[in-house]
Order: structure tokens, then C-alpha cells, then sequence
């Protein structure tokens, strides 16, 4: 029932927020076209999703506070917060479509790929990012934990596009496929980064802050269930590159053609025979779809789906483990609340 109705205290928040952004906050008639343009950026760019992470805010500060200090005030800057990790989550995506050449997004055409738009969406990516600070700034500068939560913000961004310079680099090594480059220990520094850091530990650590949870230890603890988690949230996301209905997901996969140092790859080559990595060899990282095609028959050779399907469930035993250790002080809800919108989803 709480579940239901953040939802849609969530929905109705951004359509504030995008008035203030956008209407609100435009003073100058020479500016006219530019916030247009920023309110299409961010309808375009920021609702659609799951938005999971921007739930979680709210999500996890109910757990931390007792009801009795959820203010109305709190509540609409857990929600404003939210929406900001959403804005970034945005921005990265936006980013990321460029880069791994995607098509769709959300069941929608990439913003790069729409009509008239092309590489004039890397300014519309900074001007989303800008927008972030100004609502926090707006919204949070007298609260005890802004400086917590601009350094939080920035430095998980400074994390994830780390871990993005990763998968790159390792994808084109000098434009070269090189399969060697491709391991589980090289795998799991790219995912911790590019996407651990920002989808788990982001919104509840910025929920923490809200709370007053200021203790590195608290943090640490916190970090220690929620990096795997978003672990295993990419493997999730690799492995529905390939056998995700497009339908579902709302994009197509590209890691194949890519050259991604994927789960399904980095998998693949621990159980592969010679012969089969010679035949990888020859049509990973092509563009043409009959070696995309080839690819997908030796995962299905290799058993792959049977192969995600048992670390899944591994993964959730380890993820109960991990939080009976490290969740002393902080209610285990905030976790397996997470938990629970992961294991077994299809999009
Ligand atoms: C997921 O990779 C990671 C990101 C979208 C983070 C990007 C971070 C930046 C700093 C730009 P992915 O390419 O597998 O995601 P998807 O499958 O959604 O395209
Ligand atoms: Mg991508
Ligand atoms: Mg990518
Ligand atoms: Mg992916």
C-alpha cells in the first residue's frame, strides 16, 4: 500500500518539478526556446523507466526515520532527490546510447537518433546534469547533509564514468578484438563502477544522509551489500542483452557487436572448448548479423540460460548472507526491499 502510493506521490512530484524547472525558472524572454528545449530533454530523457532507483529514496528514508520525523517537508525532498538520481541515471544514459551506438531506449528511439538531434544531445546531457544541482541547491541548501549529499552526487559520478572509461577501453582496445583481454576479475571492476556505485548504493546512501547517517562505518557496511547487489544487476542486464524480449526491456541489444567485456562472454570462455574460442574469435565484436547470430548459437551450445539461471539463485543465498553480516544497524528492509525488485526480473 505505501509502495503504491510513493508511486504516485513520486509521479505527481515530477510534474512540479518540471514546472519549476522549466516555467518557474524562466525569467528571461531571450530563454524562451533553450527551457523548451529543456523540458522536451527532460520528458524525453528522464521518465519511462522502472525508476527504481528514484523510489528508493523515499523507499529506503521510511525505513530509517521513525514516521514521526517523515515531515511533509522531508518527504518532498526525498522525492526531489529521487528524481535527481533519475536525472543522472538520464544523463548517463543519454551518454551511453551514443556510445554503444544503440537504437532504442525505453521503448523509444534513442534521443541521439531522434530526428534533428544527433550529437547536440551532448549538450542537452550537460544541461540535464546541470539541472541537477540547481534543484538540490534550491531545495536543500539549508539542510545539515547538503554538502553530504553535492559530494555524494558528484562523486559517484566521477565513479560510474570511471567504470564507463573501463568498458570502453575494454571493449576497443585500439580497435582490436582480443578475448584475452576479457576476464571475471576484469568484469566485476568494470560492472562495480559503471554500475554498482550509481543504481544501489546511490539512493540509499543519499537516504542515509537525509537521516543524518553521517558514519563511514554505517556507509561502508551499507556499500558491502549493495555493490553486490548491483553486481549482479548488470549481470542481470548482460544476460537480457542477449535473450531479453526487446518488448519488455525496451532496447536492443548491442554488447555483441559491441565487443563488451559481458557476463555472457567473460562466462562463456571459462567453459568453452579451444575450438569454440577459435569460433568466437572470428565473430564477436562484428556488426554483421550472421556472426551476431553465431554468437548467440555457441551461448545456447554452452548453455548459457541454465548458467545464469544457477548463479542467480547463488547469488540471492550469498545476497541473504551478506546482509544478515553487514545490515547490524540499519533495517534489513532497506535491502531486501531492493532485493525483492531484482531477483527474477525481465526488464
Ligand atoms: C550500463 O551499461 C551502465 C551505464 C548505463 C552507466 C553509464 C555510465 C556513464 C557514466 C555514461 P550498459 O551499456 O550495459 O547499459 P544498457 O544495457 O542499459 O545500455
Ligand atoms: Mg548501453
Ligand atoms: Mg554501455
Ligand atoms: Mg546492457
Amino acid at each position: 500500500m505505501a509502495l503504491q502510493s510513493d508511486q504516485h506521490l513520486f509521479e505527481a512530484k515530477f510534474d512540479e518539478l518540471l514546472t519549476e524547472m522549466t516555467e518557474r525558472d524562466l525569467t528571461d524572454p531571450d530563454l524562451v526556446d533553450a527551457y523548451k528545449r529543456l523540458r522536451e530533454i527532460l520528458v524525453y530523457n528522464v521518465t519511462g523507466g522502472k525508476k527504481n532507483r528514484g523510489l528508493s529514496v523515499i523507499g529506503s528514508l521510511r525505513e530509517l526515520l521513525p514516521p514521526s520525523q517523515l515531515t511533509q517537508d522531508t518527504l518532498q525532498r526525498a522525492l526531489m532527490v529521487g528524481w535527481c538520481i533519475e536525472m543522472v541515471q538520464g544523463f548517463f544514459l543519454m551518454g551511453d546510447d551514443i556510445m554503444d551506438g544503440s537504437v532504442t531506449r525505453r521503448g523509444q528511439l534513442c534521443w541521439y537518433k531522434k530526428d534533428g538531434i544527433g550529437l547536440d544531445a551532448i549538450n542537452d546531457i550537460f544541461l540535464l546534469e546541470a539541472s541537477v544541482y540547481r534543484l538540490l541547491r534550491r531545495h536543500c541548501r539549508t539542510q545539515p547533509y547538503y554538502v553530504h549529499l553535492l559530494e555524494l552526487f558528484n562523486e559517484i559520478t566521477f565513479l560510474s564514468e570511471l567504470g564507463q572509461a573501463l568498458d570502453l577501453m575494454t571493449a576497443a582496445p585500439l580497435g582490436q578484438i582480443d578475448l584475452s583481454l576479457f576476464s571475471m576479475q576484469k568484469y566485476k571492476a568494470i560492472v562495480k563502477y559503471k554500475t554498482a556505485f550509481y543504481s544501489f548504493y546511490f539512493p540509499v546512501a543519499a537516504a542515509m544522509y537525509m537521516a543524518g547517517i553521517y558514519s563511514e562505518e554505517e556507509h561502508n557496511n551499507a556499500k558491502q551489500i549493495l555493490l553486490d547487489m548491483g553486481e549482479f544487476f548488470q549481470i542481470q542486464d548482460d544476460y537480457l542483452d542477449c535473450y531479453g524480449d526487446p518488448v519488455v526491456t525496451g532496447k536492443i541489444g548491442t554488447d555483441i557487436q559491441d565487443n563488451k567485456c559481458s557476463w555472457l562472454v567473460v562466462k562463456a570462455l571459462e567453459v568453452m572448448s579451444m575450438k569454440q574460442r577459435t569460433e568466437l574469435e572470428a565473430c564477436y565484436g562484428r556488426k554483421d548479423e550472421a556472426s551476431v547470430a553465431k554468437v548467440k548459437e555457441l551461448y545456447n551450445i554452452l548453455q548459457m540460460p541454465t548458467l545464469y539461471h544457477t548463479y542467480e539463485e547463488e547469488s540471492y543465498q550469498r545476497l541473504q548472507k551478506l546482509i544478515a553480516q553487514h545490515a547490524q544497524n540499519l533495517p534489513h528492509s532497506v535491502f531486501l526491499n531492493f532485493a525483492k525488485k531484482i531477483y527474477k526480473r525481465n526488464k
